[in-house]
């Protein structure tokens, strides 16, 4: 149930590419959680935390660009995990400045101790903040992270 003391918060969770096969291959760098699991403990978080959660995953850049575009007026947080997206794509990252909804950055790794290409993050610059390293609880903090700013941080 719903309380009426808060506004109601809407959060775009966006999964980037190969991330439909979490569970199902290299579990010794993911993990065995599938995203259909990562997708439920978001939504239990959300209950919890009293915001709504609703979550996109794409193998293509375009489609989250466009999720990105869409979630104007929508979502008042974006909750993004890249994939492989993170260390190429310009354009996630022109989406989300020109979108200018507050974003949190998480990764199931930590992208610092893999290979230099993971190194850098065009999403990084973007976001309010990153969270790397934690398995699938680098969601659920990132999650937690991003309802705190929204609730007692943002001006606006
Ligand atoms: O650690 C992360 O969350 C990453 O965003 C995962 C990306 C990787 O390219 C980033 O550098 C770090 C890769 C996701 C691929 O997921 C798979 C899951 C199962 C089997 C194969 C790939």
């Amino acid at each position: 149930m719903l309380s009426a003391q808060l506004p109601l918060v809407s959060v775009l969770v966006l999964h980037g590419p190969n991330l439909n096969l979490l569970g199902q291959r290299e579990p010794g760098i993911y993990g065995s959680v599938t995203l259909g699991e990562i997708n439920s403990l978001l939504k239990a978080e959300g209950q919890k935390l009293q915001v709504k959660v609703s979550t996109v995953q794409s193998n293509h850049e375009g489609v989250l660009v466009d999720a990105i575009h869409a979630a104007r007026g929508e979502s008042q947080g974006i909750l993004i995990n890249a994939g492989a997206y993170t260390h190429t794509s310009v354009a996630i990252r022109d989406a989300l400045a020109a979108v200018n909804i507050p974003t949190v950055e998480v990764h199931l790794s930590n992208i610092y101790q893999r290979e230099a290409f993971r190194h850098h993050s065009y999403i990084a610059a973007v976001a309010i903040g990153q969270i790397s390293g934690f398995g699938a609880e680098s969601y659920r903090l990132g999650l937690q992270a991003l309802v705190h700013y929204l609730r007692n941080v943002k001006i606006s």
